[in-house]
């Protein structure tokens, strides 16, 4: 770059720096007095007020202090006992009793999710049905646990006794194919089951919200559970088998008649009488049956129920069983010849199905 003539370099003239900073004229200001508050308040000797005011002051605060530690003092001590119980049990601890309240809710729930699915098999009170018994001390005691039963939901009613065409569908919607019930349903409907009969519960609206009501009496409706939480079984009882089914196999431990051995199979005597005993549904048909006295006759028993086993117990007035057929499963029909029976009424049940019963009348 040259200097050409025109092209002056811009910026400061040489020399103006110098003039930087811009001197000020002297200020002619009078000094200023640096503390503007009145002398008594500069003042630094303890006044009498003053020192009454200050010895006023700090027992004010000492109290404020006091109280303070006093309301956290007596916080802390009543959280304490509302959240881990007043001392010789006078409350609950809220944890204790939030847990407690939580079991309710899934006992209610659990409830309304067995009347709602499975009821229609097992029976309303769990007394059995289309499916087995479940309601029996024997039963809830060890072979119905926890385990047991979230198997059977997850894997369906093969899972019992390895029949691939079990009734029971799987239940949990993880099964295989799934069912209609997520894991909290499943744990509600354990709940439900293994609940004790020293508890009443209530029923409830879906929402778990308002009791329901019978709209006859106007009463609240209530359960409780099955299981007795006292109950042992007897002393060297074989523990319930894990196949139901074999609970009823002849000979089995569960059923021991007086003459249990006393079913001989179906070699009817064709001259006899037969008596035919049908069912059908979960019941028999007819329930009444009369039989000849004093003679042996055939019994036709034919059931009716695919799939479903039954059988027949005919008992004396005492309770004992004086004939029984095997337990099968529909459709099938068999025939057996049973002993003669002196005169009277002799009760009959089906052993799997303790609510199917009949009187059969020898005359
Ligand atoms: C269609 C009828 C039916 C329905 C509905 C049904 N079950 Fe079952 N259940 C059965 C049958 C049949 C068995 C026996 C399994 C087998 O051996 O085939 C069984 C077996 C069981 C067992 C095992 C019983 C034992 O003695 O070991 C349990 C527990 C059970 N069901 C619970 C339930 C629950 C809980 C529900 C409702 C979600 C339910 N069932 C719905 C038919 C049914
Ligand atoms: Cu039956």
């Amino acid at each position: 770059m040259t200097d050409t003539p025109g092209s002056e370099p811009t910026g400061p003239e040489p020399g103006s720096e110098q003039r930087l900073p811009a001197t000020r004229p002297p200020a002619e200001v009078a000094p200023v007095e640096r503390f503007t508050s009145p002398p008594s308040i500069r003042a630094v000797e303890l006044s009498p007020e003053r020192a009454a005011q200050v010895v006023r002051q700090s027992s004010n605060a000492r109290w404020v202090g006091f109280l303070a530690t006093v309301i956290v003092i007596l916080f802390v001590a009543l959280y304490w006992f509302y959240e881990l119980g007043a001392p010789l049990g006078l409350t609950e601890p809220r944890l204790e009793a939030e847990i407690a309240a939580q079991q309710v809710t899934a006992v209610e729930r659990g409830y309304l999710v067995y009347e709602a699915n499975c009821a229609r098999c097992h029976g309303e009170q769990g007394e059995g049905g289309i499916g087995p018994v479940l309601n029996r001390q024997d039963k809830l005691f060890a072979h119905l646990n926890e385990n047991y039963i979230k198997n059977v939901l997850t894997v369906g009613g093969r899972y019992v006794c390895g029949d691939p065409k079990s009734l029971m569908p799987a239940w949990s919607d993880t099964g295989n194919p799934p069912g209609p019930l997520n894991y909290r349903q499943i744990e509600e409907l354990i709940a439900f089951l293994l609940a004790t009969n020293d508890t009443t519960y209530i029923v409830r609206d879906e929402h778990l919200l308002d009791p329901k009501v019978d709209p006859q009496t106007g009463e609240v409706l209530t359960f409780t559970g099955w299981r007795d939480p006292n109950y042992l079984p007897a002393p060297g009882a074989t523990p319930y088998p894990d196949c139901w089914k074999d609970e009823f196999a002849s000979g089995g431990s569960a059923s021991p008649g007086p003459s249990g051995s006393a079913a001989p199979p179906a070699s009817a005597d064709p001259s006899a009488e037969v008596v035919t005993i049908t069912a059908a549904a979960i019941a028999f048909d007819p329930t009444e049956v009369t039989a000849p006295a004093d003679a042996a006759f055939t019994l036709s028993f034919d059931n009716q129920d695919a799939g479903i086993p039954h059988d027949v117990q005919v008992k004396d007035a005492a309770g004992a069983v004086v004939f029984k057929t095997d337990v099968f499963p529909g459709a099938e029909k068999r025939d057996y010849s049973v002993p003669a029976l002196a005169a009277g009424t002799y009760p009959f049940v089906c052993s799997v199905h303790p609510n199917m019963t009949g009187t059969l009348t020898a005359q």
